[in-house]
């Protein structure tokens, strides 16, 4: 089974009402989901089968389109256009956009309990995903992030917001898998590939902000600057961002091969990442 077909199904057992209209309104909107994507090759450089790690995957889905339906409201980045479709706060009200981000987090916690280990693997997997994305983690990285919109930031402060906003999410993948394939001793290898890459995805996002359009992004564009944000490009230039950003790529691919796995499957979403144009 396709993963998207996995997830098509993941809110059938809820009842019919706006939030869930709402929440489906988003998950389904067309991310590209790069965070079970990175899930799935890491099933595979481990020789397992992915679909293992399909309700994990589907609960980083959601908790990422809960973040992101949040950051959109008019409290945080009061954004219009996301996933090329209206934000959901503009598509239903803000309350409902509340509460279906609200709901999509809750989820995410129930498709843990549907993973396909044993309990104590499910455990590990709950501690590592509310850490990650919790007040030491993503929702750290936004408050830094909201407060940094206040003055300027170095480049060690800006990191620390990326590290938390952005990388956090993007190395769950790699743990999950590790925990599920009993592979733990790697797991200080990934926490250093899923920092790299979290880095250079950022930058990206940012370089991507200022170089390309909304059209093609799916999501308002100068947005950092309209919000005064220190990003990468404003830091760097344009020319020093984009090699900082191959730099980090090319770490985290050399990382790859400090790990007892068959690097392949990875390789090709770190190089379809690295050449993303939205
Ligand atoms: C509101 C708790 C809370 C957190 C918000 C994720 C986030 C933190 C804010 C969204 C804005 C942003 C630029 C975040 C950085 C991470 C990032 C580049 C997200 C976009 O991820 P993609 O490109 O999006 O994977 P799609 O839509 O393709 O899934």
């Amino acid at each position: 089974m396709h993963f998207d077909t996995y997830l098509q199904t993941t809110l059938d057992h809820l009842d019919a009402s706006r939030v869930k209209e709402a929440m489906s309104y988003s998950l389904f909107a067309g991310g590209k989901r790069v965070r079970p994507q990175l899930a799935i090759a890491a099933m595979e450089a481990y020789g397992k089968d992915p679909q293992q790690i399909y309700p994990f995957a589907a609960a980083l889905e959601m908790i990422h389109t809960y973040s992101l339906i949040h950051d959109d409201l008019p409290a945080m980045d009061d954004d219009t256009l996301r996933r090329g479709k209206p934000t959901c706060h503009v598509a239903f009200d803000e309350a409902t956009a509340i509460l279906a981000g609200d709901a999509l987090l809750s989820e995410a916690f129930y498709q843990v309990t549907l993973c396909h280990c044993d309990d104590r693997q499910k455990v590990a997997l709950i501690k590592l995903l509310s850490l990650y994305s919790g007040a030491n983690g993503m929702v750290l990285g936004q408050i830094l992030d909201m407060e940094g919109e206040r003055g300027d930031l170095t480049a060690a402060q800006l990191e620390r917001i990326h590290e938390n906003k952005t990388g956090r999410l993007l190395t769950i993948p790699f743990l999950a898998a590790a925990v599920l394939c009993e592979r733990e001793a790697d797991l200080p290898n990934w926490e250093e590939i899923g920092k790299r890459l979290g880095l250079s995805f950022q930058i990206q996002d940012d370089i991507l902000d200022v170089t390309s359009s909304s059209a093609v992004l799916g999501k308002n564009i100068n947005s950092d600057e309209e919000n005064h944000k220190t990003t990468y490009v404003t830091l760097l230039g344009l020319t020093q961002a984009k090699a900082l950003a191959a730099a980090y790529y090319e770490e985290a691919t050399n990382l790859l091969h400090t790990l007892a796995i068959d690097p392949k499957p990875l390789l090709q979403v770190f190089e379809a990442l690295a050449h993303r144009s939205f």
